[in-house]
C-alpha cells in the first residue's frame, strides 16, 4: 500500500509513556494484563474494583483512516501529522473518564488496518465490549469496505458488543467524497450510532469516546426498572450542544 510504513508502532519507544492530565492515566504493556471481568461481589458505585470499571474498546478500520491519530486525540488531546507511520499488529492506551460521577477506565485497543496483520487482530474481538469503526471521508475504498469490517465483527465480535460507526478527517472539506448522509445512512442500516470526527481538529473524539463510555457504563449498572440508556438519543443531543456553541 503506497506511502506506509510498516515495522514501527506509533506508541513504540518515545510515545509510550506520554503525560496524562490527572483525570487520565496511560500504559503500554501487554493487553493480557488486563480482564474485562464482571466480579458480582463488586457493586459498580465501588471504585476500588478495577474489573468492574474497565471497558474495553476497540478501534477498526482500513489502514490510514486516523485510528491511531483519533486515539492519540483522545488520549493526549494532539495531533499527529506529519509522516504516517502504520500500526504494526495491536497497541493500546488507557485513559479514565468520569460518566454521572464514576470513574470508568477505558482501556483502548489500536488495530492495524493492514490487511497482513488481520489475524492478529482477530484474536482480540472477542475480549472488546465496543468497536468504534472508521473510515475516511475522502477515500471511498475505506467507506465501501466498512460493510466487510462489520461481517467480519458479526464472526468474530461478542454478539452484544456496541459498535459505532465514524467518518474521519471531517476537517478536509475540499477532499471530501463521502457525504455525511451516506455514512449517516450507512449507520441506520446496521442499526449503529455514527457520527463524523476529525483528530486533526478533534472535532467529536471526546464525544464518541465518552458516548461509548457511557454506554457501556450503563449497560453494567442498570437496574431492571430502569430507562435504557439511548446512545442515539444522547449522541445527537451533545451533537446539537457543540453546534449550537461553536465548539465542531
Ligand atoms: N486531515 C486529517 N488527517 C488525518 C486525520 N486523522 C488522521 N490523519 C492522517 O491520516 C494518516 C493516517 O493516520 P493514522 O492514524 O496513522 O491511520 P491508522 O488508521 O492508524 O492506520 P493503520 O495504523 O495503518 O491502521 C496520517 O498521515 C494522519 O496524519 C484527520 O482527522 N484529519
Ligand atoms: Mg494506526
Amino acid at each position: 500500500v503506497a506511502g506506509l510504513h510498516g515495522g514501527r508502532s506509533k506508541f513504540a519507544g518515545s510515545r509510550a509513556s506520554s503525560s496524562s492530565s490527572s483525570s487520565s492515566s496511560s500504559s503500554s504493556s501487554s493487553p493480557h494484563q488486563f480482564t474485562a471481568v464482571s466480579d458480582p461481589r463488586c457493586p459498580p458505585e465501588d471504585p476500588p474494583c478495577p474489573e468492574k470499571t474497565l471497558k474495553t474498546v476497540m478501534l477498526l478500520g482500513d489502514s490510514a483512516v486516523g485510528k491511531t491519530c483519533v486515539l492519540v486525540r483522545f488520549k493526549d488531546g494532539a495531533f499527529l501529522g506529519g509522516n504516517f507511520i502504520a500500526t504494526v499488529g495491536i497497541d493500546f492506551r488507557n485513559k479514565v473518564v468520569t460518566v454521572d460521577n464514576m470513574k470508568v477506565k477505558l482501556q483502548i485497543w489500536d488495530t492495524a488496518g493492514q490487511e497482513r496483520f488481520r489475524s492478529v487482530t482477530h484474536a482480540y474481538y472477542r475480549d472488546a465490549q465496543a468497536l468504534l469503526l472508521l473510515y475516511d471521508i475522502t477515500r471511498k475504498s475505506s467507506f465501501d469496505n466498512i460493510r466487510a469490517w462489520l461481517t467480519e465483527i458479526h464472526e468474530y465480535a461478542q454478539k452484544d458488543v456496541v459498535i459505532m460507526l465514524l467518518g474521519n478527517k471531517s476537517d478536509m472539506a475540499a477532499e471530501r467524497v463521502i457525504r455525511p448522509e451516506e455514512g449517516e445512512k450507512l449507520a441506520k442500516e446496521y442499526g449503529v450510532p455514527f457520527m463524523e470526527t476529525s483528530a486533526k481538529t478533534g472535532a467529536n473524539v471526546e464525544l464518541a469516546f465518552l458516548a461509548i463510555a457511557k454506554e457501556l457504563k450503563h449497560r453494567a449498572a442498570r437496574q431492571p426498572c430502569e430507562p435504557k440508556f439511548q446512545i442515539h438519543d444522547y449522541i445527537e443531543s451533545q451533537k446539537q450542544k457543540s453546534a449550537c456553541c461553536g465548539l465542531l
